[in-house]
């Protein structure tokens, strides 16, 4: 018998897909339905890691499932290839980022290949290169005149390793994404923004085009991260000064209990007050100079500095002193905040710390007393009634927000606003290894942006990579530049563009990818959008994923695409995990390779010591990460495959574990011996199911139950998991079919076009899995069709269903027994076998037989004297 060589069969079915470019996608194909299927593209590190392997099998069974479903499928690739490691390497390694980017795509794309993934490759893109980022280039300019892209100079993160401006997603509880031991600090620099908050409300609103389609949490991490609230802003009145002075408040409903109010150290006002009084002059300036995040971290101590002032709340007349403190932020609200020390906890630890008064304004519901502020530990922040609140006494909290608000508005005391949390997304970055922003500064024409027909704005080459500052800064040549409008001198930008601009379009130039007159082509674009299924993993949930839905919706209103939203549905993959060996003696990770495993313990190779086991995320530091490549050279793509696949659904954590990659080559050598073994035993022809026996029957009940459980379970959020687990099923059905039928007196004319057909069904289904090991199976089989041609199997809806029905049996009304039956018996033969019933037999000997009647698949009742 022919054996299932992996390495063979994986090489010669890449090679084949490769020389026919069996993969290449029309825009158009006529009669069938373009479904896109998108996956994240990689960041080429050099190496493909699990988590890579995972995301790009799952996206490629879906299109190659799609495909055997009629559709006209594209799935493309690219590379992620701008950004910080390149020129890091540049700096260790003195390669050039251009050299290692290439050969690191080089090296990942033949990875890619070893999957057996079915990418068009003649789409591929790469960021890094001018044909893509001269398109950047485009764009901001369009956004720049649009007034969308805008420059200011603003108080910004800054990663001191990275050397560069960080955006808001990119910094991590005060830390850097890329450097989690480093602390963000503030700088203030002269940047570029992109208006995203111009789009906050149409973000929050395109969840219900999104709902569905995408996982809840990532709705919900989006939502918050744009944080909209609604509050009121109401004007304060400065005493000493008389100077108007608007709140940001979301709790109208506490003005009766403003005790003090609270400026950020950056205020405007704050300066008239050192005016006023030099010696506050050092403490605030100290105060401004302490990190922004250290400032408002949560359970921080707050520090402030009474400026002697007032203020007048408009609604009561009542003066309260005027405090500044670190934890107002001034990019927030107005910047100045009316305190409620009774009902926020952060004013109540102000105000115990500085012995500020409390006042009481909302009592707990039902309750007589009101609390007294002397026997508060905390802040009261429930919803409540009101007291001491003039005429709103009485009135639920919750219901007085919208009733003060009306009443601050009818007295012109403010007005209701709202809020955003979100902040306008800095894309300047000082470093080398970006998209060079195409903007110049003339000393007569001020801020210009280069000619289209100068585009792109190559990246300099004459420059030195030393770790200090931006490279780019380095050169002269690039600095000094030409005036696009007076042809005078002019400085060059040398800030890049953060690299989420490059990720935030490149799926549309997939699908036009070699146009050099325009980005893409709107018409083809429209053909393709929004992206049927996009994968990838939930750490984009506010950073990427935000960013694209906006630049899309940016795109629509400059008239380059029709959709509002790029993606239509999302799945985020959960992470893979495995097991880490941590040795107590050697105080250190052990590497797989080290470790020898009996049942759950692990132990030492080398020393025999038993180790600690975890599961956990595969990383670096735990030396528990698995190598894909090594991985495919040992059990070959596709078990790897079916593995990833069987391990768990999609969206859910998945154990590694080396067992469940021996199951999966065991499992394939199964299938593939029942194939090979019984080649002679498939017959091609239609099977008359009139022809079939019992035995028959139940194959082909099995089959179609499989078909239909597989369909579904894929239909429904691609639960793969459950898909294979029936293929595994129907395998052993057929196992013990080929035993106890085939070459029996059992066998019946149409035995063999039934085993052929559960076959090659079988075939088919295991084919998005395992797409060389079928393509394979299916040259055995002879068969005429290219196996990626096939159509997916229909199931019978009547085949599917058991005819078997039970029926109970009475005996002068008594329940005596039941028989299982075919339910296609006569009433004749379903009497014959109730009276071979043996506790029926029992009750009807030596009596007369009155009566029976048939109740067809329900019930036998005799009757008997
Ligand atoms: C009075 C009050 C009473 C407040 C109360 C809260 C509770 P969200 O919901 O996150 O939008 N605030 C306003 N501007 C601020 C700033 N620049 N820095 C720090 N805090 C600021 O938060 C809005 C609330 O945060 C506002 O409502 C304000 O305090 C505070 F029982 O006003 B509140
Ligand atoms: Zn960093
Ligand atoms: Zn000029």
């Amino acid at each position: 018998m022919k054996e299932y060589n992996f390495r063979e069969v994986e090489e010669k079915w890449q090679e084949k897909w490769n020389k026919n470019n069996l993969f290449k996608t029309e825009n158009t194909v006529d009669n069938k339905e373009n479904y896109y299927v998108l996956v994240m593209l990689p960041y080429p590190s050099g190496k493909l890691h699990v988590g890579h392997a995972r995301n790009y099998t799952i996206g490629d069974v879906i299109s190659r499932y799609k495909r055997m479903k009629g559709y006209n499928v594209l799935q493309p690739m690219g590379w992620d290839s701008f950004g910080l490691p390149a020129e890091n390497a540049a700096i260790q390694n003195g390669v050039h980022p251009d050299l290692w980017t290439k050969s690191n795509i080089k090296n990942m794309k033949r990875q890619l290949k070893l999957m057996g993934l079915s990418y068009d490759w003649d789409r591929e893109i790469a960021s890094y290169t001018p044909e893509y980022y001269k398109w950047n280039q485009w764009m901001f300019k369009k956004f720049y005149e649009k007034g969308l892209i805008y420059k200011k100079k603003s108080t910004v993160n800054w990663c001191p390793d990275c050397q560069t401006v960080l955006a808001n997603e990119q910094v991590e509880d005060g830390k850097c994404w890329r450097h989690s031991k480093t602390q963000v600090i503030q700088k203030d620099l002269e940047q570029w923004f992109f208006k995203i908050t111009d789009y906050a409300d149409e973000l929050l609103e395109g969840h219900k085009e999104l709902k569905g389609g995408w996982p809840d949490k990532v709705l919900a991490m989006q939502k918050n991260w744009i944080g909209k609230s609604y509050g009121t802003e109401i004007v304060f009145t400065v005493e000493e000064t008389g100077e108007k002075l608007p709140m940001f408040t979301t709790r109208i409903d506490t003005i009766y209990g403003v005790t003090y109010a609270v400026v950020a150290p950056e205020h405007p006002i704050v300066g008239k007050v050192i005016a006023e009084n030099d010696s506050l002059k050092e403490k605030i300036e100290a105060m401004k100079n302490t990190d922004i995040i250290e400032r408002t971290a949560e359970g921080k101590e707050k520090n402030g500095i009474d400026t002697g002032w007032h203020v007048i709340n408009p609604v009561n007349g009542e003066k309260v002193p005027l405090w500044i403190a670190d934890y107002v932020l001034m990019n927030y609200g107005t910047g100045a905040v009316m305190a409620v020390p009774a009902h926020d906890e952060r004013d109540f630890a102000f105000a115990k710390k500085y012995n500020l008064p409390m006042k009481v304004v909302i009592n707990p519901k039902g309750q007589k007393e009101i609390i007294n502020v002397n026997d508060m530990e905390e802040a009261f922040t429930d919803i409540g009634e009101l007291v001491n609140s003039g005429k709103f006494d009485g009135t639920n909290s919750k219901k007085a927000i919208g009733l003060m608000a009306d009443y601050v508005e009818e007295n012109n005391w403010g007005e209701k606003t709202v809020k955003y949390r979100l902040k306008d997304w800095g894309i300047s970055r000082q470093r080398y290894w970006g998209t060079p922003i195409p903007a110049l500064y003339c000393e007569k024409c001020g801020t210009v942006m280069e000619k289209d027909e100068n585009l792109p704005v190559n990246l300099p080459k004459d420059v030195k990579f030393t770790g200090n500052g931006n490279p780019i800064e380095t050169s002269e040549e690039y600095k000094n530049a030409v005036c696009p409008i007076c042809g005078g001198p002019a400085r060059r930008e040398t800030d890049t563009m953060d690299t989420f601009f490059d990720s935030s379009w490149y799926f549309l130039r997939y699908c036009d990818p070699k146009n050099e007159k325009a980005p893409f082509d709107k018409e083809i674009v429209d053909k393709w959008f929004p992206v049927n299924q996009y994968i990838g993993g939930v750490e984009h949930a506010v950073m990427h994923l935000l960013y694209a839905r906006f630049f899309h919706k940016a795109l629509r209103d400059i008239n380059l695409v029709s959709s509002n939203e790029p993606f239509k549905r999302l799945l985020t993959q959960g992470m893979v995990l495995s097991n880490s060996y941590f040795s107590e003696k050697e105080n250190k990770f052990l590497f797989l390779n080290e470790v020898e495993t009996k049942g759950a313990k692990a132990y030492s190779i080398k020393t025999g010591e038993e180790l600690s086991v975890k599961m956990e995320k595969m990383s670096k530091s735990k030396n528990n990460g698995v190598d894909p490549e090594e991985i495919i050279l040992n059990y070959g793509a596709d078990a790897v495959r079916l593995f990833i696949m069987f391990a768990a659904p999609p969206e859910r954590e998945l154990e590694w574990n080396e067992n469940g990659l021996s199951g999966a080559v065991r499992f394939l050598n199964r299938v593939w011996r029942i194939v090979i073994e019984n080649k002679d035993y498939i017959s091609e022809e239609q099977i008359d199911y009139t022809k079939v026996s019992k035995e028959d029957k139940s194959l082909v009940r099995k089959l179609h139950q499989t078909i239909k459980r597989i369909t579904d379970s894929i239909e429904d959020n691609y639960h793969f998991n459950t898909a294979i687990a029936g293929t595994m099923e129907l395998v052993n059905e057929i196992y013990s079919y080929r035993a106890n039928v085939l070459g029996t007196e059992k066998e019946t004319s149409e035995s063999k076009k039934i085993f052929g057909e559960t076959i090659r069904d079988i075939i088919i289904m295991l084919s998005p899995f395992t797409p060389h090991f079928a393509e394979e199976l299916w040259e055995e089989l002879n068969k005429d069709k290219d196996l990626f041609n096939v159509s997916w199997p229909k199931y019978n809806e009547k085949l599917t269903i058991s005819d078997e029905v039970t029926m109970a049996i009475q005996v002068n009304g008594k329940m005596r027994g039941s028989i299982t039956i075919d339910s296609n018996l006569s009433k004749e033969e379903i009497e014959k076998r109730a009276f071979e019933v043996e506790n029926v037999i029992k009750h009807t000997e030596g009596k007369n037989i009155v009566k029976v009647i048939v109740v067809p698949k329900k019930i036998v009742n005799i009757v008997v004297k």
